[in-house]
């Protein structure tokens, strides 16, 4: 092979390497996840004894990684990209026969991360201002309102959530199927409880009534919940 060959075998690899770089660079950027596993903002422990570690470990190290990942990989595969969390729920909300496995899982991951945000260690916090306002407003009183949600906690047959919502300036305890999600219906999540079995069956078997009230009782972070009402 001549010099001359050579140095024009060399500048074809230069130049190839530059364009499969450049190609690989930005299909990485497209590949960027919609959805992030973040950190729980407390300890897996931290809501012991009522929540143990175990259960934790395994509804957001397995049931909740598992729908952030599943998520972002139906995403990746499919033609609706580009969009944030919640647009992904909306849009394949909107068309379920097509997107129902990315509705179930994108949603999925926004509940929990959403219910991991809604509770706090160590007693929680009480309700104050506005929202206290409004909780006896709409329920006659805050342990009312908590005696409705745990009524509708206890009775919601299957796989769900129980929300605590805002619609049209309005206070409103309402409760979603499996994955389903306020979200998609226009309304202002504040809070919710998971009452699928894998949230309490390591600790309370199937007393799902009494998973819930020690939530009630001692996780609600109420700052945060207000915070949620302000900005709808
Ligand atoms: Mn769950």
């Amino acid at each position: 092979m001549t010099k001359k060959i050579q140095n024009k075998l060399a500048c074809i690899f230069t130049a190839l390497c530059v364009f499969f770089l450049s190609f690989t660079g930005c299909s990485e950027k497209r590949k960027e996840p919609v959805f992030v596993l973040k950190e729980l903002p407390y300890a897996e422990n931290a809501l012991e004894p009522h929540i143990s570690a175990d259960t934790m470990k395994l509804h957001y190290g397995k049931h909740h990684a598992g729908y952030v990942k599943k998520a972002n990989k139906l995403i990746q595969e499919s033609d609706i990209k580009g969009m944030t969390p919640e647009e992904i729920i909306l849009a394949s909300a909107e068309e379920l026969d097509k997107y129902s496995a990315i509705f179930n899982n994108a949603a999925q991951a926004w509940n929990h991360q959403f219910f991991w945000e809604s509770m706090k260690p160590s007693g929680g916090t009480e309700p104050a201002g506005e929202i206290s306002k409004k909780l006896r407003k709409t329920f006659g009183s805050y342990h009312e309102f908590k005696e409705l949600f745990s009524a509708r906690a206890n009775s919601f047959f299957g796989s769900g959530w129980i929300w605590l919502v805002m619609e049209e300036g309005k206070l409103k305890i309402t409760t979603t199927g499996n994955a389903d999600t306020p979200l998609a219906y226009g309304q202002t999540p504040l809070f919710t409880i998971d009452v699928w079995e894998h949230a309490y069956y390591l600790d309370y078997q199937n007393r799902r009534a009494d998973y819930v009230k020690n939530i009630l009782e001692n996780f609600i972070d109420w700052d945060r919940v207000s915070k949620r009402m302000v900005t709808e």
